[in-house]
């Protein structure tokens, strides 16, 4: 483990913009595990979570339900909390970007960025993902518009703004990067974050005048109308939280744990933010991969987002704690699926470990009346075997491996049912008790170790085991792990993990796929241009005489002279309705002749029964404009 004392661990701070899902659930509980297990080392550790709640997007989902946005974020980020409260999640504080404490933090740590040099005022002209909170160049947009990251249509702005000068920064974390090879993690992502940098770093806009809801500028500046850029205002979280605690001394962060979503703002900004401000820099910043939902990706209107609580209900905190943690190495994507997780429960829960601690519990009573004393005898080198598997478990938490962790006590467990299959008791109770004897004290020892192991991951199981093996969980029990019980009083509990033997969520609804359509006489996109559609203006009309149904156009499309169109719409349009309006022609139709007149072009219409209606640009455009 590193040599600090003090651990400070941090989850992202949420978005009010909605309830919290799998996702979010999945980094508080990775935190609070790891958090728990340090505590368990003896570190005096913090934990800290809790929400963002400025930005454009929580004032325009604030709009949608006709609230104010503090009304709005006061509602959502409570949903956040009692969840986590419900949940066990032990937080030593919750931030809330609204609270009075945090801004002024922020417009404090703006003016030294400021008086540092590192801030000046420009304009802003760029894409921006509302959705993302955040700017993209031209060349990184999808089809012109769309964010690369979420793939929702960018607005593009133009506004007065404060720079960060980010570019400044580009070699010292390059540097930074290199001298500290674990400041990502997995380091398979660091090499996309290095990328990233060396393709360049523009200044970044950190403030904006189209919205209000934010963290004003300090007032020093003058800039009433300018608000702080959000993600500005919400790395600084992981400082201000601190500071008002009066718990400095906790900074650097050990970890900021992250979704794989916002490593950059974490592993770019926040450390050119904090070189700006002098401040030293996280140990690591730890990024997970992306939940989906039975193979697909989560969302509202597919009505299959996993909602934390449902799961909980039905199966409780700590088999979801387990399968989350156990599922998928950090850093990879995992997938959710109902199945999965009964699966876990049945299999590494009830038959691995429950089952053990029943076989404890059973064969101590019906052997020994609940209370046996003696030596391990024989089973002293399996034990031997599981202590040198405890023995490397601490370096997988900070690392963020708690998949392997899980593995190595799970192999414990298999040696402890291994042992009981091997030694028959049941055969030898009569005839060798003092081997009996030494299995039950093997078994207890063992699941004693198991119990203080699990209790970061499984904190009610591991309460309960505590309970039937009568030992206190705390940081003596975790530093004394491998001191030898030799008598033990068994008390009997229910069974741990009950089978789960059918689904107890609400199925997700599926929703009936759409039909296929059926197509017919389906071109190709280089053929349907090949049909030259442009915007003309009628410039006269004339009835062609003997017939009913035909007009004469003079059209402009543009070109060096107008063209003549004959076209049969009198009976739908009148002269006037047609004259300088504008229609849809196309252009390199072959000349015909109608009713001895030529006729250049055709103007498009629809027709059905009640009658026919042109096809025309909605809003008037130059003539000769392509349509596509
Ligand atoms: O980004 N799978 O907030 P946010 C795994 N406010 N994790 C997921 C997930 C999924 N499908 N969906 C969400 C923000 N997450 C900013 C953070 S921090 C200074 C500001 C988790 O509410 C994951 O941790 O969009 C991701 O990084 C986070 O939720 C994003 O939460």
């Amino acid at each position: 483990m590193a040599s600090c004392k003090k651990i400070y661990i941090t989850t992202p701070i949420y978005y009010v913009n909605d309830v919290a899902h799998i996702g979010h659930a999945y980094t508080t509980i990775i935190a609070d595990a790891v958090a728990r297990f340090s505590k368990l080392m003896g570190y005096e550790t913090f934990l800290l979570t809790g929400t963002d709640e400025h930005g454009q997007k929580i004032e325009e989902s604030a709009k949608k339900r006709n609230r104010t946005p503090k009304e709005y974020a006061d509602e959502i980020s409570k949903t956040f909390k009692d969840l986590w409260d419900d949940f066990g999640i032990e937080y030593d504080h919750f931030i809330r970007t609204t609270d009075e404490y945090h801004k002024e933090g922020v417009k404090k740590a703006f003016e030294k960025m400021y008086e540092n040099g590192d801030i000046y005022k420009g304009s802003y002209k760029g894409n921006y993902c509302v959705s993302c909170e955040s700017f993209f160049t031209d060349t990184q947009l999808i089809d012109e518009i769309a964010c690369p990251d979420c793939g929702k249509e960018t607005k593009e702005i133009e506004e007065e703004s404060y720079f960060f000068r980010l570019s400044k920064y580009e070699k010292p974390l390059l540097d930074f990067y290199k001298e500290n090879p674990e400041f990502i993690l997995p380091t398979s992502k660091r090499n996309e974050v290095i990328a990233f940098v060396e393709n360049g770093l523009k200044d970044l806009s950190i403030s904006r005048t189209s919205f209000d809801w934010g963290v004003k500028l300090p007032d020093s500046l003058g800039e009433p109308d300018h608000v702080m850029y959000v993600w500005l205002d919400a790395l600084l979280n992981y400082v201000t939280a601190l500071e008002t605690e009066e718990r400095m001394d906790f900074w650097p962060a050990k970890l900021h744990i992250v979704g794989k979503d916002i490593l950059r703002f974490h592993a770019i900004y926040w450390p050119a933010f904090l070189m700006s401000l002098d401040l030293p820099l996280p140990h690591h910043i730890s990024a997970h991969g992306w939940w989906t939902r039975d193979g697909q990706k989560m969302s509202k209107s597919i009505g299959n987002v996993v909602k934390p609580r449902e799961v909980v209900d039905a199966y409780g905190i700590d088999s979801f704690r387990y399968f989350l943690l156990r599922e998928v190495p950090f850093g990879q994507d995992g997938d959710f699926s109902e199945k999965a997780l009964i699966n876990r429960i049945n299999g590494d829960l009830g038959n691995s470990l429950g089952n053990l601690l029943n076989r404890l519990i059973g064969m101590s009573d019906k052997y020994f009346g609940s209370e046996f004393e003696g030596e391990l005898g024989n089973f002293e080198e399996k034990l031997k075997e599981v202590d040198s598997k405890i023995g490397n478990l601490e370096n997988y938490i900070f690392k963020m491996q708690l998949h392997r962790y899980l593995e190595d006590i799970w192999e414990i467990l298999a040696i402890g049912n291994r042992a009981i299959q091997e030694s028959e008791p049941w055969a030898k109770i009569k005839t060798n008790p003092d081997e009996v004897r030494s299995l039950l004290i093997f078994i207890s020892n063992l699941l004693s170790r198991v119990a203080v192991l699990i209790s970061p991951i499984m904190p009610k199981s591991s309460i309960e085991m505590a309970k039937a093996l009568q030992l206190e969980i705390s940081p003596d029990a975790y530093k004394n792990i491998f001191e030898i019980r030799n008598s033990f009083k068994i008390v009997k509990i229910p069974a741990l993990f009950p089978r789960v033997d059918k689904p107890k969520m609400q199925k997700v609804e599926e929703k009936p796929k759409p039909k296929e359509l059926k197509l017919d006489g389906v071109i190709t996109i280089d053929k349907f241009f090949e049909t030259k559609i442009k915007i003309g203006e009628v410039l006269e009309v004339e009835a062609v005489p003997k017939s009913k149904k035909l007009y004469k156009l003079q059209v402009d499309l543009g070109e060096e002279r107008p063209r003549q169109i004959v076209a049969g719409i009198r009976e739908f349009y009148s002269e006037d309705e047609l004259t300088h309006s504008q229609v849809c022609v196309v252009a390199n139709l072959k000349p015909a002749k109608l009713m001895g007149l030529v006729s250049e072009g055709m103007v498009l219409a629809g027709k059905d029964e009640s009658g026919l209606s042109l096809i025309r640009p909605e809003k008037r455009k130059k003539v000769g404009t392509p349509v596509s």
